[in-house]
């Protein structure tokens, strides 16, 4: 069984395993009393399928999220892009269909860009139609996207260990001279590539590192790297803003939020405990955060305060 089987067959029966072990989420999992800040205002249990990343688009004012709808590797052609809005209202399920196993979202303009696989899409907002199709030749495993304001968009292969950079539909690696520790979350932060790492290595068997990922940013022209924290943090996956000078990032394998502050120190602000908590979006405006469990395939809306500081 080559790598790519494997990483298949596992997610598989992680799916399966998360499927029976809850088989009806409940508010109690996460209301109230987890972190003290944070509250669950809504949760969408059904019509999604391995919801890996939520994203809000202002001018939409629309949650889209991404749904695998089977492995993350396999080409079944039946993934999906559902849309939402931030009381947690379904618009539309399957806004796109279509796609093989879509991850990361993130908008420049009218286009929303979707990493697939080994592909970049790009979906015009307004239609709902699929407008290209960008591979990115040599990716196993495109995961997070982040969009620059001049419309650079950035894509993680966390399994290749790479970051590409797609300009004008030509892809290029970035930051090839540093030690990306399998990333996945990205976002732009002005001239800064902001960074969630997997952490290096990840085992074939079950995505277990023996080091976690540090969180670190790219400056967007050099590509060299400043961690923000300096110790591995986890198995990073969304990368947000908080609104107040600090990040809100999840750890997939452990099942939680985390807040890290601008100096690099941490805190859990959510454990849900189970593996799953994938690329979350986060309206500081609201205090709201949209978390995809992806193995447990369902998306909460959480309020979580701003820290108080000073
Ligand atoms: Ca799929
Ligand atoms: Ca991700």
């Amino acid at each position: 069984m080559n790598t790519r089987s494997m990483f298949a067959s596992l997610f598989v029966t992680w799916t399966m395993l998360g499927t029976a072990a809850c088989s009806g989420p409940s508010q109690a999992d996460t209301g109230g009393e987890a972190a003290g800040s944070t509250k669950e205002l809504w949760r969408v249990t059904t019509g999604l399928a391995q919801p890996e990343s939520a994203y809000y688009h202002a001018p939409s004012q629309t949650i889209y999220v991404s749904n695998v709808n089977g492995t993350p590797i396999e080409k079944d052609g039946n993934g999906y892009i559902s849309k939402l809005k931030t009381d947690g209202t379904v618009v539309d399920l399957q806004w796109v269909t279509g796609l093989d196993a879509p991850k990361g979202l993130r908008a420049h303009g009218s286009t929303l860009w979707v990493a697939d696989i080994d592909q970049v899409v790009s979906i015009d907002i307004e239609t709902g139609k699929i407008t290209k199709r960008i591979p990115v030749e040599g990716a196993t495993f495109l995961n997070d996207i982040a969009t620059a304001d001049d419309g650079t968009v950035y894509v993680a292969d966390t399994l290749g260990n790479k970051i590409y950079r797609v300009q004008d539909g030509q892809v290029a690696e970035f930051a090839q001279e540093v030690d990306l520790e399998s990333p996945n979350g990205l976002l732009v932060d002005g001239d800064r590539l902001l960074v969630g790492a997997w952490g290096p290595n990840p085992s074939p068997l079950d995505f277990s590192t023996e080091v976690p990922g540090r969180f670190y940013w790219l400056d967007l022209k050099s590509g060299a790297k400043t961690l923000i924290t300096k110790e591995p943090l986890g198995n990073l996956d969304g990368v947000e803003l908080d609104g107040s000078g600090g990040y809100l990032l999840t750890d997939f394998r452990k099942g939680q939020v985390l807040r890290v502050d601008a100096e690099g120190r941490s805190t859990v602000v959510l454990d849900i405990e189970t593996m799953g908590a994938a690329d979350h979006a986060y309206l500081p405006g609201e205090q709201l955060l949209v978390l995809p469990h992806m193995i447990d395939g369902y998306v909460l809306g959480l309020r979580v305060e701003a820290p108080h500081r000073g």
